[in-house]
């Protein structure tokens, strides 16, 4: 037997942490994990860890993992050769596009999906080969609202990230990092970031209608009405201009609109909103008067504030606080990563662009609007089950679970029931996959090269880490990006054994000539050809990350800047490559308006606002329903791994003890959650840490369905807290599911 250790960053959250893995050989030649643990040499991570990170050879080995392509034939599955795989989606898909048009299929994408090179780098071929305009993805169950708010206000989608390790002063609302380790805001060991903002005497300020980890820990904690984040953050600008704290400074010149902004604002003063938010005008005004105090500041917002119903207004108004108190885009304010691959902030002219547009189609049976290429998931059931031309009677589903990750589960899973052909690329029979015709199963992580090509542009600090697969992947087990580009292949109309590699060529090509004609890139005007020979036969993944950080902010430039980044150089530094803190005074390079101006008022927050004010007098329902994360679970796809869900019951309904005695609800006793849209029966918490006229269930439980095989998790007493939340309920601006504030009533089982 003999031991090696490996290196690979952590797909499983955004935090991206470094592993250190121990792997032992076998007599026969079979490596197995025997420890994994913190990578104390990662230039990021430093040895953070949590406890899902060493789980990954739990993943690897898990027996319900799939190992082959499963057909379902008579209401079974039976595994079958990947030749056989394909065969049967192409008899069983493509009479169906050929009949009905590529409309009628529609496509899934989830979150994994942005954890994994194959996924990130090939899913737009899998779309442009399809050629349906039903797509759908998670972001629309989650960040869609702060994708919007930024791409119009910035023109692309480069969200602003608090300067954790600097700023003096932290206003989080909506997230809950001790459980989520963070997201749109890349930061390992985000929990040892915030408590060394209080060691050098900062603050940290936290708004959730529960007393989460994090607020436990803040300095301050307000215990918002669910909803009432922008009325807040509309509360606090209005304040910070009507006592004159407002200093925008150097972004005066390159701001359009700021005027109308606080004109449209002026109704939401602290008193006014005290219904909207739960809260006294006199914590506001106070909060106010420390942000602007605060030598530096940065205002974030995350989930609790995007799956609402003024998720996009909510986004926006956490940004325009960043303006007006002075803190967008310098040192300890809300600043914009730099990512090593190129974001489209650091593509093309600096300054200006095209910006993004939104709403420039509806979706066909409930008229809901397209944004950044998608619809919203809320219109998915229904494209399903409404007849007449366009009817969506097909699905592929990528890394994607959205039977327990939607909005009225118990309809999109009776509308995936009645689908007539479904393929899934996905290593698990679960919620979703049990609809399927066909599933794919990718590589587990560790036989899975890695890097985070979206989620370092949204780091804290400016960092390349690329690690290699750990364990080789059997002989027969294709890669992820051979399995989605050979699908493609197949929609495309080349046949179910379509050339990959000739594919893949062109799309290589494709990368490289676009960069090649771009008059403001690094290797403008040079030869392909020339070009090519340095990619060294590199293919796939590697050769399209190659190309993209050669190209980057700082990439070689192919042979320009000998110092610049390679995939070769990330090769040689297994730990990461450190690029620097965050810059301050981005802007306006970083800019992609067509205005070259941040544009603080855009026509969609405009038209929102009718709305909005509207909502200021309503009274709060008698009670509402929020979600919750806890540290040893991940979405809906890791209650599998007993090391994770052992020990006591998490899936709990949390109610404030007022209300339980109100209610008749008791300590560990069964309640019944309903909504308009589903019922649960769920065990009861009773915890002062909520808000009263709030009950909290985490989502991702509930795996207990027919016809899912995952032993462990069926073993589970959750239950899907998404057969409660309501596809009615959203955010107006981006389609995007308001999973929070949904009225329910709760009585004794
Ligand atoms: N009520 C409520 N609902 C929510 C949320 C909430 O807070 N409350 N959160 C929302 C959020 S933020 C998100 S991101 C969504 C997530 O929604 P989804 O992306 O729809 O679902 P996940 O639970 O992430 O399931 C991921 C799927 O990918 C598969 N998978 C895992 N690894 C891989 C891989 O490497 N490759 C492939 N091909 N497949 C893989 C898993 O088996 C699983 O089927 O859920 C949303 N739903
Ligand atoms: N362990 C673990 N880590 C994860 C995940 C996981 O499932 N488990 N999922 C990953 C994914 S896909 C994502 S998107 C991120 C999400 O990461 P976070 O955004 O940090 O998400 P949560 O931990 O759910 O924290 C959201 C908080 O918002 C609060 N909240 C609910 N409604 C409102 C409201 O109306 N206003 C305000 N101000 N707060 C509200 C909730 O009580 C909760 O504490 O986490 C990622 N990391
Ligand atoms: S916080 Fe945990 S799950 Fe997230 S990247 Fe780090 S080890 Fe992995
Ligand atoms: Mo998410």
């Amino acid at each position: 037997m003999s031991e090696r250790i490996a290196v690979r960053t952590c797909p499983l959250c955004e935090a991206g942490c470094g592993l250190e893995i121990t792997l032992t050989t076998g007599d026969d030649g079979t490596e197995a994990v025997k420890r994994i643990r913190g990578d104390r040499d990662d230039v990021f991570s430093g040895g953070y860890i949590c406890p899902k990170g060493s789980t990954l050879g739990h993943l690897h080995d898990d027996p319900d993992r799939l190992r082959q392509p499963v057909v379902r034939r008579d209401g079974e599955f039976v595994a079958v050769s990947w030749d056989e795989a394909f065969a049967t989606i192409e008899a069983g898909l493509m009479p169906l596009l050929q009949e009905h048009g590529r409309d009628s299929c529609a496509i899934y994408l989830g979150n994994p999906g942005a954890h994994s090179l194959g996924p990130m780098l090939y899913n737009r071929s899998l779309i442009t080969a399809l050629g349906s305009r039903n797509r759908f993805s998670a972001s629309t169950v989650d960040q869609r609202p702060k994708e919007l708010s930024a791409g119009l206000m910035f023109g692309s989608v480069s969200v602003p990230v608090p300067d954790l390790d600097r700023t003096d002063f932290l206003l989080m609302l909506g997230a809950n990092p001790h459980a989520s380790n963070g997201s749109l805001c890349t930061a390992p060991d985000f929990p040892g970031r915030l408590d060394r903002i209080q060691e050098r005497g900062g603050t940290i300020v936290v708004v959730d209608p529960r007393r989460s980890e994090t607020a436990e820990r803040a300095d301050r904690h307000l215990a918002i009405r669910p909803g009432g984040d922008a009325h807040l953050l509309a509360a606090i600008a209005n304040v910070l201009v009507t006592d004159g704290l407002a200093d925008v400074g150097r972004l005066a010149e390159h701001t359009n609109a700021l005027d109308d902004v606080v004109d449209a604002l002026g109704p939401f003063t602290p008193e006014r909103v005290e219904t909207a938010t739960g809260l006294d005008a006199d914590t506001i005004r106070t909060l106010a008067h420390d942000v602007a105090a605060a030598p530096t500041a940065a205002v974030y917002g995350r989930i609790g504030t995007c799956t609402q119903e003024f998720g996009t207004l909510a986004s926006w108004l956490v940004d325009i606080v960043n303006l007006l108190s002075g803190n967008l885009d310098r040192v300890g304010g809300a600043m914009f990563a730099k990512g090593a691959v190129g974001q489209p902030s650091t593509k093309g002219a600096p300054g200006t662009g095209r910006g993004i547009r939104i709403g420039r189609v509806t979706s066909r049976a409930g008229g809901r609007p397209e944004s950044l290429g998608e619809f919203p998931v809320t219109a998915l059931p229904e494209e399903i089950e409404t007849p007449g031309d366009g009817q969506v009677r097909a699905l592929i589903t990528v890394a994607g679970n959205p039977v327990s990750s939607n909005p009225n589960s118990e309809r999109l899973d009776a509308a995936l029931g009645s689908l007539e052909f479904m393929v899934s690329i996905d290593p698990y029979i679960n919620e979703t996959t049990r609809h399927a015709d066909v599933i794919l199963p990718p590589p587990s992580a560790l036989e899975k090269s890695h890097y985070d090509i979206a989620l370092l542009n949204f780091a804290v600090h400016n960092v390349a880490n690329y690690s290699p697969a750990v364990i080789d992947a059997p002989d027969d087990q294709p890669e992820e990006w051979e399995i989605i580009l050979r699908l493609a292949g197949l929609l495309g109309g080349g046949g179910a054994n379509t050339d990959i590699d000739a594919v893949d060529d062109q799309i290589a090509a494709a990368v490289l000539g676009s960069a090649v004609r771009d008059e403001h890139s690094s290797i403008h005007g040079r030869d392909p050809a020339e070009l090519n020979e340095q990619l060294d036969g590199r293919r796939g993944p590697e050769r399209l990350l190659d190309i993209m950080l050669r190209t980057g902010p700082y990439g070689d430039g192919f042979g320009t800047d000998p110092d610049g980044l390679s995939l070769a150089v990330l090769e040689a530094n297994p730990h990461g490559v450190d690029l620097g803190a965050l810059e301050a005074d981005r802007v306006p390079d970083v800019l992609r308006t067509p205005s070259g101006k941040i544009e603080a008022f855009p026509d969609a927050m405009r038209a929102d606002m009718d709305r909005f004010t509207a909502s200021l007098d309503r009274e709060a329902d008698d009670m509402v329903l929020v979600g919750r994360r806890h540290v040893r679970s991940n979405n809906s796809w890791m209650h599998n791994v007993r090391v994770l869900t052992k020990g006591r019951n998490r899936c709990t309904l949390q109610v404030h003890p007022d209300d339980a005695d109100r209610l008749g609800l008791r300590d560990g006793a069964p309640a019944t959650v309903q909504s308009r849209v589903g019922e649960v029966s769920i065990d009861v918490e009773v915890t002062d840490g909520i808000r009263p006229g709030v009950v909290s269930i985490p989502h991702g439980f509930g795996q207990n369905l027919p016809g899912v095989q995952l032993r462990v998790a069926q073993e589970y007493r959750g239950v899907n807290t998404n057969v409660l939340t309501d596809e009615l309920f959203y955010d107006e601006i981006s389609g995007n599911i308001a999973l929070n504030g949904v009225p329910v009533t709760v009585s004794p089982s």
